[in-house]
């Protein structure tokens, strides 16, 4: 076909390739959500119903895309992490930030009834999306434990700030002040002397942010990929030794169903699968 005159604009483009044989890792962050959880009445310091939907925006994002291993999610941000064998997509930087964050804004929006009922979206919500390679499997595990340990920092910091303002009824300059200068343990004595809280017993999700993995589980004898957000420690090495595929990219292992997960499934009518488990645990999303 003959070019046209303005053809050589396309020189102008650049490339954006990203290099080979990397961990390549997109992050995406709500865009002004302090303001955003004010006016949706989000809970305070964590509301479930909210950490849940990003969890389910994840699981759309991880349907779209094969290639990603691993992810992890606290607050109004998620990270997915690209296997470093990937092609997908050329490895084109541009392309998998943007098709990355937007399917995520636009699963937040669509599932957003699901988890907050009848509580209406003011407006349309935004995400930022950026992508960073890491070369070696150090460096991408010390991303990981770097967002996890920014869980626990921020959640021990707002249960101690919330509990002043909301059940001592401090301003919020009165408790930043009050908290100035504390360590950990300060505030966990301030939460179990002040408001008799154990900080060690708050849900895991608040403590560990959520960990999304694959992994091919054993229903009515037959293997279904399934995606599960889990909530556990990712700093430690115990994780890394139980769940070797995630690094090596490998197979995924078949386990059988615990109850005590959520999972879910691509396609779960093939199977024609019942579950008499409670409906929150087990979820199907295939439609
Ligand atoms: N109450 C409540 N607020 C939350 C929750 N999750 C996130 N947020 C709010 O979202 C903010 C997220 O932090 P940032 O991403 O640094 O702030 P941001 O306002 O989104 O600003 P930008 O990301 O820079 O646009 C927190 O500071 C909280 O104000 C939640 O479960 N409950
Ligand atoms: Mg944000």
């Amino acid at each position: 076909m003959a070019k046209s005159k303005f053809e050589y604009v396309r020189l102008f483009e650049r490339e954006d390739r990203c290099l080979p044989n990397t961990w390549m890792v997109v992050r995406v962050d709500g865009k002004g959500f302090h303001r955003f959880s004010e006016l949706h009445s989000f809970d305070k310091p964590n509301d479930s119903r909210a950490l849940r939907l990003m969890n389910r925006a994840a699981v759309a994002v991880f349907r779209e895309f094969r290639d990603i291993s691993i992810g992890f999610g606290h607050s109004d941000e998620f990270s997915f992490v690209f296997r470093r064998s990937t092609e997908v997509y050329n490895r084109r930087s541009e392309k998998l930030v943007s098709l990355v964050t937007s399917l995520f804004s636009s699963a937040y929006v669509y599932y957003w009834g699901d988890y907050f009922g009848e509580e209406k979206l003011q407006y349309p919500p935004a995400f930022d999306g950026r992508i960073v390679l890491y070369p070696t499997d150090e460096n991408l595990r010390d991303y990981l434990s770097w967002r996890q340990a920014d869980v626990h920092v921020n959640n021990l910091y707002n249960t101690c700030y919330w509990n002043l303002v909301l059940h001592q009824k401090l301003t919020p300059k009165q408790a930043e002040d009050r908290l100035k200068g504390t360590l950990a343990s300060d505030k966990n004595e301030l939460l179990f002397k002040e408001f008799n809280i154990n900080y060690n017993n708050l849900p895991e999700i608040f403590k560990k942010g959520t960990t999304m993995v694959r992994k091919s589980v054993q229903v009515n004898g037959k293997p279904m990929h399934a995606v599960i957000p889990l909530h556990c420690d990712i700093i430690g090495n115990k994780f890394w030794v139980d769940n070797p595929e995630i690094l090596k990219c490998g197979k995924l292992p078949l386990v059988q169903i615990d109850e005590s997960y959520e999972y879910f499934f691509n396609n779960i009518n093939p199977f024609g699968v019942k579950f008499n488990g409670d409906k929150e645990n087990i979820s199907d999303v295939s439609s």
